[in-house]
C-alpha cells in the first residue's frame, strides 16, 4: 500500500510532435486511478501542471535558444513540476508523474533530489537522453534530461530548482538502450555509466539485469527514482509514442522490473512518460502504461 500523488505533466515542449501533451489524460481514461485504488493504494489525482495549456499549433517547436527548442517553456514547466514533486514528497507521498514528453524529468528529478543527497536513478528507455545543445542532432530537449540532471547542459536548466548536478554518474543505471547518438556513447564511456542495452537484456535475462541494477545502487544510494519512457518497450506494445525503436523490451520484462522494484522498496518516485494518444492505436499504449504502473504498485500475476 502506497500513498500516491498522480501528477499530470502535460508538456509537449521537449519535442516537435503534438499530442504527447494529451498523454496524462489518455492514461487517466485508461483507468489509472481506479486500477491503483483497486490494488489498495491511497490515490490522489493532482490534475495537470498546466491545466489551461493551449498548444500553439502554428508555432510549436519553432523557437530555439542555443540549439534548445522551446527553451523558455521547458524551463518554466520543469520548475513548476519540480515544486509539485517536492511538495508531494514533503507530504510523505509517492509522486507518480505521468507525461508528457521526457523533458519533464528535468523537473521531477530536481524535485526529488531536494530530499536525497544520493539519489539513484534507473533510466528505462530506448534512448540515453544524454545530449546537450552541442551533441543533440535534433535540438529536442526530451533527448537531454538525464544529461541536465547529471550537470551537463544549459546553466539555467542545470541550476533549475537547486544548484548544479542533482545526481551522480555512479548512481545511474541505463536499461533498454538501443538508439544512442555518438556523443551519448562517448559520454557513457567517459563517465563509466552502468549500461544495459536491449541485447544485454536478451542475453542475460531481465531478472538478472534488474537484480544487478539494484545491487549496484543498493548501498550507495538513499532512494531510487525510476524514469520510464514507454519507448523502452517494443513498439508492438507501445506504438503510441513519438520516437519508437524496434527491437525493444517486452511487456513481461517491464512487469518483472516493476514487481522487483516494488518488492525492493527503495523506489520513492516515478516518471511514466512519452505516451502520445494521437499516434496510438485505440489508446493501447495508455493501457500498457496503466498496467506498468499497476505492477509498480502491487499487481502480481497470481
Ligand atoms: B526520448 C535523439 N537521441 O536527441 C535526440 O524519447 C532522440 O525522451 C531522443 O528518449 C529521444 O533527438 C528522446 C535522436
Ligand atoms: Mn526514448
Ligand atoms: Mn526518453
Ligand atoms: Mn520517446
Amino acid at each position: 500500500m502506497k500513498k500516491i500523488d498522480i501528477i499530470g505533466a502535460n508538456t509537449a515542449f521537449g519535442q516537435p510532435r503534438l499530442g504527447v501533451d494529451l498523454g496524462p489524460d489518455a492514461v487517466r481514461y485508461a483507468g489509472l486511478v481506479s486500477t491503483l485504488k483497486g490494488l489498495n493504494n491511497e490515490v490522489e489525482d493532482k490534475g495537470n501542471i498546466s491545466p489551461d495549456l493551449k498548444v500553439d499549433i502554428e508555432t510549436h517547436s519553432q523557437e530555439k535558444v542555443e540549439n534548445l527548442r522551446n527553451f523558455n517553456q521547458v524551463k518554466e514547466f520543469s520548475y513548476a513540476l519540480a515544486k509539485q514533486v517536492d511538495a508531494s514528497l514533503e507530504n510523505g507521498r509517492f509522486p507518480l508523474v505521468i507525461g508528457g514528453d521526457h523533458s519533464l524529468s528535468i523537473g521531477s528529478i530536481a524535485g526529488v533530489a531536494k530530499h536525497y543527497d544520493n539519489l539513484g536513478v534507473i533510466w528505462y528507455d530506448a534512448h540515453g537522453d544524454l545530449n546537450d545543445g552541442a551533441t543533440s542532432p535534433s535540438g529536442n530537449i526530451h533527448g537531454m534530461p538525464l544529461a541536465v540532471s547529471l550537470g551537463l547542459g544549459h546553466d539555467e536548466l542545470v541550476n533549475l530548482y537547486g544548484d548544479g548536478a542533482k545526481i551522480k554518474h555512479e548512481n545511474v543505471v541505463l536499461i533498454g538502450m538501443r538508439d544512442l547518438d555518438d556523443g551519448e556513447k562517448e559520454y557513457i564511456k567517459e563517465n563509466n555509466i552502468k549500461l544495459y542495452t536491449a541485447t544485454d537484456i536478451r542475453k542475460l535475462g531481465i531478472d538478472t539485469v534488474i537484480q544487478e541494477a539494484i545491487a549496484y545502487l543498493e548501498d550507495k544510494t538513499d532512494a531510487i527514482h525510476i524514469s520510464l519512457d514507454v519507448d523502452a518497450l517494443d513498439p508492438i506494445h507501445t506504438p503510441g509514442t513519438g520516437t519508437p525503436v524496434t527491437g525493444g523490451l517486452s511487456l513481461v520484462d517491464t512487469q518483472v522490473t516493476m514487481e522487483t522494484l516494488n518488492r525492493n522498496g527503495k523506489v520513492v518516485s516515478m516518471d511514466l512518460v512519452e505516451v502520445n494518444p494521437l499516434l496510438d492505436e485505440k489508446n493501447r499504449t495508455a493501457e500498457v502504461a496503466v498496467d506498468i504502473a499497476a505492477f509498480m504498485f502491487g499487481k502480481k500475476q497470481i
